[in-house]
């Protein structure tokens, strides 16, 4: 520790902290723009000046501490120079608050209210840049645009995609793709993660909303919902619940209030994916097939894989997607079962990801002879729909998924963590191996925040040996020490978000402010353990609406007819 004074406020920091963090620790608040705790800590703004006694102002979330050092976090010349940065930033934004995306959650507006900004002072140039909305997930504004580099340092840093970066210098420096291609052009992932930490509405998902109320409208449709595991843990937030509030029942019920004709929970399918996917794995390993078996519900990675690992695509599981097994499912077995034109059924899915627009739009994945799915929408459209239709989300009453495509395991729900498809497999391997269900239900192992997590699982003499690796960078990591022989597993869970899909690029997004104080992974991710305690069937085989879709339709797992409609191929 040394021992600093911050406006005159003694403070003892730990050696190699910052004074941004000191300031912390003594109550002091330092303004920031372009800091993001672990994502982007580069001193770009300098909205955190302080003065350190030197011959100018620094920035505090770089300046380190030092024994005896002093520190001025407000005087005149301290907020001259942020006003002075504020209004040249504001005065090259574009400034349609109104109707920007962000309105209400921007960080930059909030930024300005904070320092009093009532005038500004400079002409600047508002730009005039296009907009690129030509990828099915992501939208790029460069006229929003505040130059914080969080989007770079996230698509870089962390994932490892690197497909944008500041280009240029001084007053014309912009992000760009390389040769300024749309992101559709690039190996763009379209995992989202630029969008959740853009601190203003320079980039956002590419919208669905209006093509679900035109379906919502049309009369010849019957429109079917599904929502995957992680929207439940996290759309509370839109509506000011605190991070980490279960709404499963108030999401239910909104749905239902938008007039969808059903209501079904993706979970279902995760359930069906598992007995597919297990099913995959004990044959792979029982027949000398190859591994080790890669999960494949992911779309990011999915998309990663094909371009940075093409020599393991065979890894890959051949299984679709829940989200796609259950579009497949219900413009199959539910459109006869309910005897409905499937080309009647319009299918949208609620999730909590930007890939997943992209992974609808794959035209292998429509087995039935129509898209898997119709439409995609995030967590975060889903909000706004709700906003949009006048629904008092707070005061919904709880209301149940419809039957039958409704009902699912505990196994199912856990999906939308980190681990939680590797845990959901292992608790039904030993049923797929043996017949008998496993001893242990948690494998607390595969869950948690570590960038790579290993478990062994011993099953009928069997020692299976799984990995688990979120966000792309750490997948990376893994996969290099896969491909030289390094390591060996059978099993590994890739998804490509940090945490997995509770923290997907669909999700509300957290303010900086917020970010920096509180792991949103490990808060949303209690939500789905919460649910996944409280269930009565947390085994996946145990679902009786997957047991029902093998006795009534499919077959065996891993037959024919399930060949057919639930699994896919991936493309180098
Ligand atoms: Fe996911 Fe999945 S868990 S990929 O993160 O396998 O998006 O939530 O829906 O499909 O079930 C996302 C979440 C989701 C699929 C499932």
């Amino acid at each position: 520790f040394v021992t600093l004074t911050i406006d005159g406020i003694e403070v003892k920091a730990p050696a190699g902290s910052t004074v941004l963090e000191a300031a912390k620790l003594a109550g002091i608040h330092i303004p920031t723009l372009c800091f993001l705790k672990g994502i982007n800590e580069i001193g770009a703004c300098r909205m955190c000046v302080v003065d350190v006694g030197a011959r100018s102002l620094q920035a505090a979330c770089m300046y380190p501490v030092s024994e005896g050092l002093k520190v001025v976090t407000n005087s005149p010349e301290i907020r001259e120079s942020r006003k002075v940065t504020l209004e040249l930033i504001l005065s090259n934004h574009e400034k349609k608050c109104l109707s920007c995306v962000r309105s209400g959650n921007c960080e930059l507006q909030k930024l300005a209210r904070d320092l009093n900004i009532q005038e500004i002072r400079f002409e600047g140039e508002e730009p005039d840049y296009p907009v690129d909305d030509l990828s099915p997930s992501i939208v790029r504004d460069n006229n929003k645009c505040v130059l914080c580099r969080r989007c770079v340092s996230v698509c870089r840093d962390v994932q490892t995609v690197s497909v944008i970066d500041a280009v240029d210098r001084g007053y014309r420096t912009t992000v760009a793709s390389p040769f300024n291609m749309s992101l559709k052009d690039t190996p763009c992932v379209n995992c989202g993660q630029c969008i959740t930490v853009c601190p203003v509405g320079a980039l956002r998902e590419k919208s669905s909303v209006e093509r679900v109320w035109e379906a919502l409208a049309n009369k010849d449709l019957y429109v079917i919902a599904q929502t995957a595991p992680a929207v439940r843990a996290a759309l509370g937030e839109e509506f000011g619940l605190p991070i980490g509030t279960p709404v499963t029942g108030k999401m239910v019920s909104a749905l239902k209030k938008l007039k969808f004709d059903k209501v079904f929970d993706t979970d279902t399918a995760a359930d069906l994916t598992i007995m597919e996917e297990g099913t995959e794995l004990v044959n792979r390993i029982k027949n000398g097939g190859k591994l080790p078996l890669i999960t494949s519900c992911s779309p990011g990675w999915i998309k990663f894989c094909e371009h940075n690992f093409p020599d393991l695509l065979d890894n890959l599981s051949t299984c679709k997607s829940p989200q796609n097994m259950f579009g497949a499912m219900l413009k199959s077995y539910y459109a006869e079962k309910m005897g409905i034109d499937p080309s009647k059924i319009f299918v949208v899915s609620v999730m909590p990801c930007t890939a997943k627009k992209f992974e609808a739009r794959r035209p292998e994945l429509a087995a039935t002879g129509y898209p898997d799915v119709d439409e995609v929408i995030t967590t975060r459209e889903l909000a706004e729909m709700i906003r949009e239709a006048g629904i008092d989300f707070l005061n919904l009453k709880n209301e149940s998924f419809d039957d039958p495509m409704g009902e699912a395991s505990g196994a199912g729900v856990i999906f939308g963590a980190t681990g939680g498809v590797m845990e959901a497999a292992l608790r039904s391997v030993p049923y797929l191996l043996t017949g008998k269900d496993p001893d242990q239900i948690d494998i607390k192992a595969v869950r948690g925040e570590d960038g790579i997590k290993t478990a062994e699982v011993e099953v009928a003499g069997i020692r299976i040996k799984a990995a688990v690796a979120h966000g792309l960078g750490n997948a990376r990591k893994l996969l290099e020490k896969v491909r030289s022989g390094e390591e060996t597993y059978h099993f590994i869970e890739i998804m490509a978000c940090p945490g997995g899909c509770v923290t997907g690029g669909g999700q509300p997004i957290q303010p900086a402010s917020v970010r920096n104080e509180i792991d949103l992974r490990t808060e949303r991710a209690k939500a789905i353990y919460q649910e996944d305690a409280a269930s009565t069937i947390r085994l996946s085989h145990h679902n009786p609406a997957v047991q029902k879709f093998y006795e009534e339709y499919l077959g065996e797992p891993g037959g024919h007819k399930a060949h057919h409609l639930l699994h896919t191929h991936y493309t180098a």
